[in-house]
């Protein structure tokens, strides 16, 4: 079966207009495609830096409050710039980009201007017909980031074919001086939906970017996908720390895979965590209580096992495998009500498996939280 088609959205830097593109998302998602959607109030760095390391086919940009043929163009110059030219771009803006201004805009390089009253199937036939044929053969990649991203790519079109993989070439090491010289670290995280993984990794990479000031992170997110159907990856919209040039962020639907990774997960894991980065991080999706996403594989150092306070009671903690496996149990929004509760409970239910795991309590959506410090603390030092 072929991948699904990958695209990335976003809406231009002071812009909050995301309804429209919240819309659209979820028509391309019904239809078979892999959005990446990375939010509102968006920069052109860091639009193009996503789509590079995503390698999506393109680029549709939601754009209201003005200046659109300014900064279509500015997104379609940087990709040029970095070598990306097979990145398309493509958006809408209901009535505030005129015809007039859509065609001064296609003369720069945009491939279409959506006007209001276009259904929403006609944007999703266009994308499927203009972005669904198979890629030409590239040209050699002008970054480490480009080279990486378009080798991940290659895992999970392989994957997503049921080939066998090329190991040579698909998983040969990145042109990356300094990759004989670093030792990288894998972290897991795990834990259910909504426990606040995406944010607290965010607030990891802050402490590290900080820490090291030519340090290197990559970051492996997962999210929920059906095979050969669509998938929101949005755990780009909550990172804002991970905007950076020194991140690496690659993005995966699960294709249909239950246990929180997806089938090519293993070999891009095995591919960056040899491609020079002092850390590579690894998000699952939201997982229930059976879940051991890293039980076999054997590339992760350290798991953390993230949990939400709201878990239930203390017969759902006996239920939850990951608490008996995780090295690291973090109790997340501490800043709720029934934290103090759920520490307690948690501590016990740790105690009865004897494998000396740190529980540390945080709120990772408070700037320089004191738990988060702990948990960084920890992880840097193993
Ligand atoms: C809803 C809305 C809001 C909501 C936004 C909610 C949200 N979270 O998105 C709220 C009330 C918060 C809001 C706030 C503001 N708004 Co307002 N808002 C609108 C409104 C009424 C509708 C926009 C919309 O979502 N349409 C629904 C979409 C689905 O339809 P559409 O726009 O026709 O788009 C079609 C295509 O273009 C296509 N499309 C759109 N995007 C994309 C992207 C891709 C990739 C593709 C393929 C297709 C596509 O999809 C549609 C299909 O038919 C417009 C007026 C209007 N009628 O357009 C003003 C409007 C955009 N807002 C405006 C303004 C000025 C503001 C504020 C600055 C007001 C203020 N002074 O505070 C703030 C700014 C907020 C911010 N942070 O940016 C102005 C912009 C003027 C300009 N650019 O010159 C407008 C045009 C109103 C006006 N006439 O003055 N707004
Ligand atoms: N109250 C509170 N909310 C938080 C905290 N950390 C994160 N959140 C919020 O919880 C919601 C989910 O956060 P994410 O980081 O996306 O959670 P996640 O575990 O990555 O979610 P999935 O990837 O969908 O499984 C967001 O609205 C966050 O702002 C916290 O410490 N306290
Ligand atoms: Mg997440």
């Amino acid at each position: 079966m072929p991948s699904p088609i990958r695209i990335l959205t976003a809406v231009p830097i002071c812009d909050g207009h995301d309804s429209a593109i919240n819309t659209i998302n979820l028509e391309f998602i019904r239809h078979g495609i892999e959005v990446v959607y990375l939010g509102y109030h968006r920069s052109v760095g860091d639009i193009v830096r996503a789509a590079i390391q995503e390698d999506v086919r393109a680029i549709g940009i939601s754009s209201y409050n003005g200046g659109h043929i300014e900064f279509f163009a500015e997104v379609i110059a940087l990709l040029r710039k970095r070598g990306a030219n097979d990145i398309k771009v493509f958006g809408g803006g209901g009535g505030t980009i005129t015809h007039e201004d859509a065609a001064t805009m296609k003369r720069k390089g945009v491939d279409n201007i959506f006007f209001a009253g276009t259904s929403l199937e006609e944007m999703t036939d266009y994308v499927r017909k203009q972005y669904g044929k198979p890629r030409v053969k590239r040209s050699r990649a002008k970054s480490t980031d480009q080279e990486l991203a378009h080798k991940l790519t290659e895992i999970e079109e392989t994957h997503a074919a049921g080939r066998k993989l090329r190991t040579k070439s698909a998983l040969s090491r990145t042109r990356n001086p300094e990759s004989a010289i670093r030792s990288t670290k894998v972290i897991g995280f795990t834990g259910p939906g909504g426990a606040g993984k995406t944010t607290l990794i965010d607030e990891l990479v802050l402490r590290f970017l900080n820490q090291n000031p030519k340090g290197k992170i990559a970051i492996l997110s997962h999210d929920p996908s059906m095979i050969g159907e669509g998938a929101l990856l949005g755990d780009r919209a909550t990172m804002i720390n991970s905007q950076n040039d020194r991140v690496f962020m690659r993005s995966m639907a699960t294709r249909g895979q239950a246990g929180g990774l997806s089938p090519a997960t293993h070999d891009c894991l095995a591919l960056l965590s040899r491609s020079g980065f002092d850390y590579v991080i690894i998000e699952t999706v939201g997982t229930g209580q059976e879940a051991m996403p890293f039980q076999k594989n054997g590339i992760v150092d350290e798991t953390v096992l993230v949990m939400n306070p709201d878990y239930g009671s203390r017969l759902q903690l006996q239920k939850i495998v990951m608490l008996d496996l995780a090295d690291i149990v973090v109790v997340n929004k501490s800043d709720l009500q029934r934290a103090r509760t759920a520490h307690t409970e948690i501590e016990q239910r740790l105690d009865q498996s004897r494998r000396n795991q740190r529980l540390i309590d945080t709120v990772a959506k408070r700037h320089r939280d004191p738990g988060v410090d702990e948990l960084f603390a920890l992880i840097s030092k193993g």
